[in-house]
Parts: C-alpha cells; sequence; structure tokens
C-alpha cells in the first residue's frame, strides 16, 4: 500500500515523538489520530508482548467526558449494561447502542464520581451522538473531549514496571479498577485494563505537558525488564476474542450478535435508547453471533474486507479479522456465522483473496 499523507486532520499524539524514535514501522487511522500497528514486525511484537512489558500509545482511546447532574442519567441513556451498582473507581466494558438496538460503540466506561464520567471510545464518533443526545433531551451536563491521552503498560512483567513509576500500591488495583497515582506531582488515573489478554495497566494522562515525561521515564525504569514500545497486536487480540468496532460489528449489529449479551441488563437497564429495540430482538435471538474460527492452510494476508463463509453454495457469514498464530500453528479468526452453521466443529469453506480455504468453528477464544 502507499503511504499515508500527514495533515492537520490527522492527529497525532502527544507520545509520537516517543513513537517515532522507538522506530514504528506502520500506522493505522483510529478516531481521527494515528494509531501504531507494528515496530519490530506483527509476530516479533506479538512473541515479545506475550513475555516482557510493553508501552503502548493508545491516545486513539478519545475520552468522551460528562461533567454535570445528569451525567449518570446520560451514561444509562447510551448503554443497555445497567450501571446503577457501578462506583466510583470503576471501569465497565459497556455496549453503546442506538434506537434500533445497533452497536455504536464499544467503550469501557471510567465513573470518576457520580457527576463525572469519561466513555473510552473505539473507533466512532460518539462524541456527536452524545452531544445530540445531551442537547435534544435538555440535559444538565458538559459534554467534551478532554486533553486526555491513555498510555497503555501491557505484559506478564506490567506490574513490575508500573509499580517502579508509581510505586508499589499498583499492584492492588483490581481487574477494570483505577486508582489515583501520583507522577511528577500530577495525578493520574492508573486502571488495571488494557487491549490485550496479558495484564496491564492503562494510565490516562491529562495534559499533553506531561506526556513524553511519563513515556521518558518508564522506558529509563524498565530498562532491565527488556521494556520495548508496542501497540495493540492483531494476532494476540484475536487469539483473545477481543472484538474491533469497524472491524468485527458496525452499527447493524446488536450487542448480542457481537457475543456481547453479558454485558446487557436489559430489561432493568431504564431510559437506554435501544432498550425497547433490544427487547424486540431479544425474544427471538440473534440469528447470527460471533464465533472464534480456525483458518487452515498456510498464513492467511490480513483482512482488510470481510471474507465470505459458505457451507456448499450458501453464504452463512463472514470472516472479520484473521491472523496467522505462532503459538497455535494455525490462522487463528473471527467472524460472524449464522445461526445455522454457528455449532462448534462446523466445517465451512472461507473465500480468502487467495482462494477458498477449510475453515472450523471453534468452542471459543484462545485463552
Ligand atoms: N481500553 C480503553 N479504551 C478503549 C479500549 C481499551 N477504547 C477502545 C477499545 N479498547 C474499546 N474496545 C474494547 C474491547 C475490549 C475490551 C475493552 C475495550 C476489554 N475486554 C475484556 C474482555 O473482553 O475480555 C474485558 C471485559 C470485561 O470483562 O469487563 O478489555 O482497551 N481504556
Amino acid at each position: 500500500m502507499a503511504l499515508i499523507s500527514p495533515s492537520r486532520r490527522l492527529r497525532r499524539t502527544p507520545f509520537s515523538e516517543g513513537v517515532e524514535a522507538a522506530g514504528v514501522k506502520a500506522y493505522t487511522v483510529y478516531n481521527r489520530m494515528l494509531l501504531p500497528t507494528v515496530f519490530e514486525s506483527v509476530e516479533a511484537d506479538y512473541r515479545h508482548l506475550k513475555d516482557h512489558v510493553q508501552v503502548w500509545d493508545v491516545s486513539v482511546e478519545r475520552q468522551v467526558e460528562l461533567r454535570g447532574p445528569d451525567a449518570a442519567r446520560l451514561m444509562q441513556m447510551l448503554t443497555p449494561r445497567d450501571l446503577r451498582g457501578m462506583l466510583p473507581g470503576r471501569c465497565f466494558y459497556i455496549p453503546i447502542v442506538d434506537e434500533t438496538g445497533g452497536m455504536l460503540n464499544d467503550p469501557v466506561a471510567v465513573k470518576l464520581a457520580e457527576d463525572r464520567w469519561w466513555i473510552s471510545i473505539a473507533d466512532s464518533d460518539l462524541l456527536l451522538w452524545v452531544k445530540g443526545i445531551a442537547n435534544g433531551y435538555r440535559l444538565d451536563v458538559l459534554v467534551d473531549e478532554p486533553d486526555v491521552s491513555p498510555l497503555a503498560i501491557q505484559g506478564p512483567k506490567a506490574d513490575d514496571l508500573a509499580a517502579r513509576v508509581f510505586g508499589d500500591g499498583v499492584r492492588d488495583i483490581k481487574f477494570f479498577r483505577f486508582g489515583l497515582f501520583e507522577f511528577e506531582g500530577r495525578e493520574m488515573v492508573v486502571a488495571r485494563s488494557g487491549y490485550s489478554k496479558q495484564g496491564g495497566f492503562e494510565v490516562y494522562v491529562e495534559g499533553a505537558d506531561i506526556a513524553m515525561p511519563l513515556w521518558d521515564a518508564l522506558f529509563r525504569a524498565g530498562a532491565d525488564l527488556n521494556v520495548r514500545a508496542g501497540c495493540p497486536n492483531a494476532i494476540e487480540r484475536i487469539e483473545g476474542g477481543l472484538l474491533s468496532y469497524g472491524n468485527d460489528m458496525t452499527d447493524d449489529n446488536t450487542p448480542h450478535e457481537c457475543g456481547l449479551g453479558r454485558f446487557c441488563d436489559t430489561q432493568t437497564a431504564i431510559g437506554c435508547i435501544g432498550r425497547d429495540a433490544l427487547l424486540r430482538v431479544a425474544k427471538e435471538g440473534p440469528v447470527q453471533q460471533v464465533r472464534a474460527l480456525v483458518i487452515e492452510g498456510d498464513p492467511v494476508p490480513g483482512c482488510d474486507r470481510a471474507w465470505p463463509l459458505f457451507a456448499g453454495d450458501t453464504r452463512v457469514g463472514q470472516v472479520t479479522s484473521a491472523a496467522w498464530s505462532p503459538d497455535h500453528q494455525t490462522n487463528v479468526a473471527i467472524g460472524m456465522v449464522r445461526m445455522t452453521h454457528w455449532e462448534t466443529g462446523t466445517q465451512l469453506k472461507v473465500a480468502t483473496p487467495e482462494g477458498l480455504r477449510d475453515t472450523t468453528v471453534q468452542a471459543g477464544f484462545w485463552i
């Protein structure tokens, strides 16, 4: 592929300087911002992520901040996950749906206080939807995108690295909770979360001025841990079944089709804009659903368009993400599969750009 021309519309991040110095080889665009995809190679980055610790510039996980007396009410309008039991200090993975029950985003919600929330968004213009709802319903809430840029610390040595910079207290942070930790006199939200299954943290860095100092401190502190710059890894996230909005699902899919039914409490999520639509479709149940798939044969190319799935001549779904897994010595994939063919062990064909391949529906992801 040709190069992408930089411009003001394609936003750099407060860590871009460090990312470039670390030798980034490829970027994608996410929320109109640069997201690194390769440092050494996808395979080498994968091996290093699973064995050591990486620092990721995930500034593209932009925050939609809700502030004011109606913040909690607005949050519940956005998602079918019941937020009543969510305390400050918690992070929730939440489907966000429109009035038809279609997925608009699958962010992490961060509850800072009853009247202050961050929505850490995937790749869609959620700010516009949230502003529209807030204004249309005349809610008493401010909605904006603050100067907050998440930096992830991921991998088996993430606790050791984070402890050296923020103190041993970070070791006690529980999964999907956060604490406030000081760095150079600044309070930072440090959560145990991140877009990998290797464990680690996400630091919500407030203020671009403190971004490179934190980046440099992590690399200084982790030299003997073999810390490297990294990024969400295509192979690892497919193995782990972490969905990618825009790839594995779109606004044509319900949360149930995405396998996100466990994050929906549609009966009790009173106020959710898509609630009636979801209650209607929940009665029948989804007719297609996300599945883990193995694709037989040599390594497949990257999946930059949906690859049709066939049972004989009948189209029964599509593969949306695929990669060669060095650890499993096979191609791992995520697909959307029709109900008639989604059972574990079902053998199908997938039309890759390199021709038809045998593919099998798996019981689950590789975790
Ligand atoms: N962290 C933060 N913001 C994000 C992402 C993130 N915004 C963009 C994107 N990633 C949003 N999508 C996801 C997808 C999966 C998860 C988080 C955000 C995730 N899922 C775990 C899982 O499925 O195993 C845990 C879910 C749970 O049990 O609550 O972590 O990564 N800040």
